[in-house]
């Protein structure tokens, strides 16, 4: 999908602009919003204003903050700005803003919308989405291209990150000839590629090892093997020493086993408020299961917050992730 010439003519054309990406940023949205953020800085010096409230960063991704020169958008900034880019978030409400802030936060100026969620509901002035692919770094390493910036070896590190990280090691369907020649190409920029494998493959705390432990001994087997899942209360979270932030990708200890359709992983990351992380197997949709339950996410990784405890969550999700499987098993 090529880029549209207005968004380039936009994102130059912005003086003061405050990029915003989604609530508990993972690598691919830490790394497409400071790319942006220093692709397009505005009047602002050497980068944009990036949107991350207090809380957002969880510490095996802090290396992306520490590698740029960040500024975080006040309130001030953003009634201010005169306009915003937003990087790899679905929907509106999902961008990581600050709470104080109306839900209106944007008050009609202009939006740029980069994203590659099959569930983008085109919430911006103009939209840039591509459900084809793999990460929004891809996406925003196409629009530096075809704006002609240079790349800096930094920025190269943060595309780099990002669609290393979203493609899971390049190990997804998304690890197309697209995303490995952008890659390429940013490994020829510089980008720090055994830096960011060891940061994101091989930098576990104590704490979210101890974690790691807990998931691994409540992960279950159902469906003759076809789904695996498991479950981190909040106090089994707090008692490894972890916080909500630090949940990423621990769905992976599931989804690690042989054989199986679909991985689930459920964490109460605040009392009360279950996270649910779902992957598919073999082209197998759980985005409709995330739906079913108000969340979003792409085709075979997608997600959901519900209002309850573990024991609720599980009740009612795995009915609906079994009747998935029942339909996979016995198609009409
Ligand atoms: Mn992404």
């Amino acid at each position: 999908m090529t880029v549209p010439d207005a968004l380039i003519t936009t994102l130059e054309t912005l003086k003061n602009p405050v990029v915003v990406g989604h609530v508990r940023p993972d690598a691919d949205c830490l790394g497409s919003m400071f790319a942006a953020a220093i692709a397009w800085p505005g009047e602002h010096g050497s980068m944009a204003r990036v949107s991350l409230p207090e809380g957002s960063l969880s510490r095996r991704l802090r290396f992306m903050w520490d590698w740029v020169d960040a500024t975080v958008a006040s309130p001030a900034d953003f009634a201010s700005a005169d306009g915003f880019v937003a990087v790899d978030t679905a929907k509106k409400p999902r961008c990581n803003v600050e709470k104080s802030l109306d839900e209106d936060w944007d008050g009609g100026r202009t939006v740029v919308n980069i994203d590659h969620h099959e569930s983008n509901t085109n919430y911006g002035t103009i939209n840039y989405v591509d459900a084809e692919a793999g990460s929004a770094c891809e996406l925003v390493y196409r629009v530096i291209r075809a704006a002609n910036h240079d790349i800096s070896p930094i920025v190269a590190s943060l595309l780099y990150a990002g669609i290393h990280s979203d493609t899971l090691g390049f190990s997804l369907p998304t690890t197309t000839a697209s995303a490995l020649e952008a890659a390429a190409d940013l490994v020829a920029c510089g980008a720090r590629v055994s830096e960011i494998g060891e940061h994101l493959c091989r930098s576990q705390s104590e704490s979210e090892f101890n974690l790691n432990r807990v998931i691994y001994a409540n992960t279950k087997l159902i469906a003759d093997g076809q789904l695996a899942y498991s479950t981190a209360s909040y106090d089994e979270i707090t008692s490894s020493g972890c916080v909500a932030a630090d949940i990423d990708d621990q769905v992976g200890i599931p989804l690690s086993l042989d054989g199986i359709d679909m991985a689930i992983l459920f964490t109460e990351g605040s009392p009360g408020y279950t996270r649910l992380n779902l992957r598919g197997e073999k082209g197998l949709n759980v985005l409709e299961i995330a739906g079913a339950f108000g969340g979003g996410g792409h085709l075979n990784a997608a997600g959901a917050i519900l209002n309850c405890g573990i024991p609720e969550a599980v009740e009612r999700v795995l009915p609906v992730a079994l009747e998935r499987l029942d339909k996979l098993n016995n198609p009409r």
